[in-house]
């Protein structure tokens, strides 16, 4: 507020984001102001970011995957999401490209952000992914997968490694693109 600079998008950060994205100038330049205009701060905290997704999951508990994105999408680990982030956040969760997703799947599944995925992690992904899932629907859940344990030990299957191995990225998107059911697993989307 008052910033003589808070209208416009530097050119800085413009130049990166057509580069690290492929959006538009023009498409930048919009969000940019919408972004202002819903948070005139300029930074998206957590609890933001918790109160966004409990929105979008009203008969569940989303608290725990929204800290989870949150984490995949902070990049420089400062606790807030600035503009650049949200940018690349939406380009690889709204991409068409099933690989750049992936990317960013990883990434959620990579808590500890080393670059390797666990069974530890896997498992800490399905608890927070199962929460999503309201009650009602998790009785209905086929018996291999009706708890946050089943649904991570099918998950891990599908990587081929020994529970105290770890998964690579590229190891990760392989397993998940030949295996439906991996691809159904490491998400929640409710049906209408
Ligand atoms: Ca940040
Ligand atoms: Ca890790």
């Amino acid at each position: 507020m008052g910033n003589a600079k808070s209208g416009v998008v530097s050119r800085e950060i413009l130049d990166d984001l057509k580069v690290s994205t492929k959006f538009s100038e023009a498409e930048i330049t919009e969000w940019y102001e919408n972004f202002q205009k819903q948070c005139p701060s300029g930074r998206i905290t957590l609890s933001d970011f918790e109160e966004i997704y409990g929105r979008f999951f009203p008969d569940s508990d989303a608290k725990t995957y929204a800290q989870h994105v949150f984490r995949s999408f902070d990049t420089n680990d400062d606790g807030t999401l600035d503009f650049k982030e949200y940018i690349v956040a939406l380009h690889m969760t709204s991409s068409g490209k099933m690989a750049l997703k992936l990317e960013w799947a990883f990434s959620l599944f990579d808590v500890d952000k080393n670059g390797y995925i666990t069974k530890a992690e896997v498992c800490e992904i399905c608890q927070a992914i199962f929460k999503l899932i309201p009650k009602e629907k998790q009785a209905e859940l086929p018996s291999d997968e009706n708890t946050p344990e089943k649904r991570a030990d099918k998950l891990w299957g599908y990587f081929g490694k020994k529970d105290t191995e770890r998964v690579a990225e590229g190891e990760f998107i392989k397993g998940v693109l030949e295996n439906e059911d991996a691809m159904r697993l490491i998400q929640y989307e409710p049906k209408k």
